[in-house]
């Protein structure tokens, strides 16, 4: 078997000894190394101002590190520009926030030629490469354009919106077409899969065949859902730890017996932060008999300052925790807490565990992995309850949180109630079916199923990819068919549907 070769656009070479705990992403993939070693790839997170046209070197255990830096220019028009302002606004259909500027857009292509040039003398001739997100869609067609052979596949984290959604951008064609390079592309969820075969038929013009594929000039292109999962029972594990530590230990005193509802993410607008506030807002206006039980935590930590967006959207969350903390608070209570940077992911662990809810509401997230953590977390004989929205990925596999849309503030006052008071029973129930489905798919499963996929195609379309898309594509089926013989029958009616969708948008 050849080497592993990812490629993600910030490649974080851990330090000398350094324990595997970083989070998500970094696990999953550290534990696809782990049998065959490879090459990591991608941007030091550095900028340089004169960068040294070199790629730094690193060797950890069975993994070699290779990173280049950034210069301000490509920074500014690629990162914080093309990517950040055109790509992630759209993928997350925010098309008033579509910034597009077309020096940027080149700036995009001309990095990952960069990045190209710099991988491909890297590169053995049985290597698999996985490349990761919306940052390197055109990685594959310029590897491709300097004679590349390789099997190499795409994993888009983010939602993959409709094209009449993603048409709205300048440029959306070349970007569409730039996939018909990969061997694999994998979404997160059902919803995204259906959008990104709805602009690969519209986009590329061309015939998308059943069960979701494109053949184009001798290369076929198949495109599935492979919904990421967290290390269950470490995050468990972590959170029990965590529940005695200094810093859980002095937020549940600080609360003085009150209930707490956390939120913690990126500060971002995909996150629906102000919806979230003012939804609080809502429950505190209409149930009072919340005033002084309930204390609202949210963590949200910095991101992506130099976007101006994101300054707008600090300043919104401060108005609106300030205004909710003026309305409300009492000299013994203050109802909004909101701490603005991010906390060790072992505190966080422990946070969750002692909050009686979960607000996840994202306006748009490909899964949202603070939600399956905060599940993770709970104790099963007396768990909190997800209040999650029905616009992350995470909310198709998770049918018994209490499914909310964030931009209806009263809706989520009522969700809140519900959970706040929810009986004791039906948390453990709810709680016990979410544990159990978070435990049948572990991250490392995630990122095997993508790979066997991608390695072993003709093998794999029978087994895992399409039992893991299948997890996510139809929650209320997967709940049924956990222990009836239905199971082939909902599967197939699952492939049906998306093989009928996809020829009929061919024709
Ligand atoms: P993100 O948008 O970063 O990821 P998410 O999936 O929620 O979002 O993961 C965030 C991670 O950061 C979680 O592990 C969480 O615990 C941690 N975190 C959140 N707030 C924190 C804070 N204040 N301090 C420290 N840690 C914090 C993208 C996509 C998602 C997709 C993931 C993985 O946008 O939709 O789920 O990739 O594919």
């Amino acid at each position: 078997m050849g080497r592993l070769v990812i490629v993600s656009n910030r490649v974080g070479v851990p330090k000398r000894g350094d324990a595997p705990t970083a989070g998500g992403l970094a696990v999953a993939l550290k534990d696809a190394f782990s049998n065959r070693g490879g090459l990591w790839f991608g941007w030091s997170g550095t900028v340089s101002a004169d960068p040294p046209d070199v790629v730094k070197h690193a060797r950890r255990g069975n993994v070699d590190y290779a990173v280049i830096d950034l210069s301000q220019e490509a920074y500014e028009g690629f990162y914080a520009g093309h990517a950040n302002a055109a790509l992630w606004p759209v993928f997350h259909f925010r098309l008033g926030l579509l910034s597009y500027d077309r020096d940027h857009a080149e700036c995009y292509r001309a990095a990952n030629r960069r990045y190209a040039e710099k991988l491909l003398p890297l590169l053995r001739p049985d290597d698999t490469i996985w490349v990761h997100d919306y940052q390197l869609i055109p990685l594959g067609a310029e590897l491709r354009a300097m004679g590349s052979r390789h099997r190499i596949g795409f994993f888009h984290h983010i939602p993959f919106p409709p094209w009449a959604v993603f048409s709205a951008m300048p440029g959306a064609e070349e970007v569409i077409r730039a996939l018909l390079a990969y061997d694999l592309v994998g979404v997160q969820t059902h919803r995204d899969l259906t959008g990104l075969l709805d602009c690969m038929a519209q986009g590329t013009g061309m015939k998308v065949r059943a069960g979701g594929e494109i053949r184009f000039r001798g290369r076929r292109t198949r495109f599935r859902a492979f919904p990421i999962a967290i290390a269950t029972d470490e995050f468990a594990e972590l959170a029990a730890r965590n529940v005695t530590q200094p810093a859980t230990q002095r937020l549940q005193a600080s609360l003085a017996g009150r209930d707490l509802i956390i939120g913690a993410e990126r500060l971002d607008y995909t996150k629906g932060l102000p919806e979230r506030l003012r939804a609080f807002g809502a429950l505190l206006e209409r149930f009072p008999e919340h005033s002084s039980h309930v204390t609202y935590l949210q963590v949200a930590a910095r991101s992506r300052e130099d976007v101006e967006s994101y300054k707008d959207l600090k300043r919104e969350i401060e108005h609106l925790a300030g205004r909710i903390n003026g309305d409300y608070s009492d000299a013994d209570w203050t109802p909004v807490r909101y701490v603005g940077r991010a906390v060790p992911r072992d505190t966080l662990a422990g946070f969750y565990r002692i909050a009686k809810v979960g607000l996840v509401t994202p306006l748009r997230d490909g899964m949202n992995l603070v939600a399956k953590e905060y599940v993770a977390a709970q104790d099963p004989e007396d768990p909190g309850v997800l209040v999650l929205s029905r616009f992350a990925g995470a909310a198709e596999g998770m049918p018994e949180a209490l499914l909310v849309n964030p931009l209806d503030a009263y809706g989520m006052a009522e969700a809140l109630n519900a959970a706040l008071t929810m009986p004791l029973e039906e948390r453990r129930e709810r709680h016990a079916a979410m544990f159990r489905r978070l435990q049948a798919h572990s991250v490392s499963g995630w990122a095997k199923s993508f790979l066997d996929a991608l390695e072993r195609p003709d093998t794999s379309d029978t087994t895992h990819s399409r039992a893991a898309a299948l997890s996510v594509f139809q929650p209320r089926l997967l709940s049924r068919s956990a222990a009836t013989s239905s199971d082939s029958a909902s599967e197939e009616s699952v492939v049906s549907h998306v093989a009928g969708w996809s020829t009929a948008r061919a024709s």
